[in-house]
């Protein structure tokens, strides 16, 4: 395991996370992975941005979580619920609520970049669910997924939240076949995607009226000043997202508010010029053929798609293609 500094911060963590900025910030469009926005704050305005009125993804994925959990268990018929980006596990909850079966041990597997969120996520869902054996993984699930060698069978592996939604398609492909290679046959893959519409619902769930969803993206320069100790002025970038109905995404950036300098410790230092942009999330969306197109690319197969009353979000249940 990684080494832990007086921050808090795993050196691992560290080094990715300077990795990642040199990187990002050396491209024509300039860029810093999503990853970043949750620190404790990012976090906490991820759930305050889950329960806006125009942010409708959360409350739509909980509606079909809430009408097919059961069916969904009885389907998988799974011992160990494996979650990649855990979060906070709220609909989780509903997931192994229905999983409960007297004499039967199961294991519920959170894996997330933040280690911390996963000790409180771990410790909550502990307190709730005695029976349950809570053995959280830290994994940067972009990267790697470092899960032990030995799983109890059969397993299913759960992305929500439309989370699969900030890979780009090659991206989103290597991280399924990650997970396809710890399948066995009876396994399943439980995906949550956010599915096109029209343009102004999507951009408006992405430009609240009460500003949270610039306050989360503007964080991001707060947790890269934390933790690598560079000097954005968060307030000189304004929260910038759009549809785009060609590629079918969202582009989420941070606009320069006029000419200035960054200065990075360790990375170095970087102009920006009135209206230049870091972008900081893609949030792609989908439909049938797009899941049943990554799936196949990654050796696995559709076989069974639940979506919402009014078709704005699916969850499909995906199995090995073979
Ligand atoms: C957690 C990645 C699914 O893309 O909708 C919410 C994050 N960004 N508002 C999304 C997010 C802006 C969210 N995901």
């Amino acid at each position: 395991m990684s080494s832990t500094d007086t921050h808090g911060m795993t050196d691992r963590r560290h080094a990715q996370m300077l990795a990642d900025v040199r990187e990002g910030l050396a491209r024509p469009q300039r860029e810093l992975p999503p990853k970043y926005f949750y620190d404790e704050r990012g976090s906490q305005l991820f759930e305050d941005i889950t329960r806006l009125p125009e942010y409708y993804l959360t409350r739509a994925e909980t509606e079909i979580l809430e009408a097919r959990a059961a069916a969904i268990v009885e389907i998988t018929d799974a011992r160990t619920l494996v979650e990649l980006g855990a979060g906070s596990a709220t609909k989780t909850r509903i997931l192994l609520r229905a999983m409960r079966q007297p004499g039967q041990r199961v294991t519920y597997m959170p894996v997330d970049v933040s280690e911390e969120f996963l000790r409180q996520t771990s410790a909550s869902i502990e307190r709730d669910f005695p029976s349950l054996v809570v053995q959280p993984i830290v994994s940067d699930i972009g990267e790697s997924l470092d899960l032990p060698p030995a799983l109890e069978h059969p397993v299913m592996f759960a992305f929500l939240g439309s989370t699969i939604g900030n890979f780009d398609d090659p991206s989103a492909i290597a991280l399924l076949q990650r997970i396809r290679s710890r399948m066995e046959p009876r396994d399943w893959l439980l995906l949550g995607t956010d599915l096109r519409k029209d343009a102004r619902t999507i951009e408006l769930a992405y430009n609240d009226c009460a500003g949270v969803t610039a306050d989360f993206n503007r964080n991001m320069l707060s947790v890269v000043n934390a933790e690598l100790g560079a000097d954005f002025d968060p307030e000189r970038f304004a929260h910038h997202a759009f549809y785009d109905e060609h590629l079918h995404r969202i582009e989420m950036h941070l606009v320069s508010v006029g000419d200035q300098r960054v200065h990075i410790p360790a990375v170095g230092d970087f102009e920006f010029e009135h209206g230049e942009s870091i972008r900081t999330e893609l949030s792609c969306k989908y439909d049938r053929s797009a899941v049943d197109r990554l799936a196949a690319a990654a050796g696995l197969a559709v076989r069974h798609w639940f979506t919402d009353a009014e078709s704005r979000f699916a969850l499909s249940l995906l199995g090995p293609a073979t």
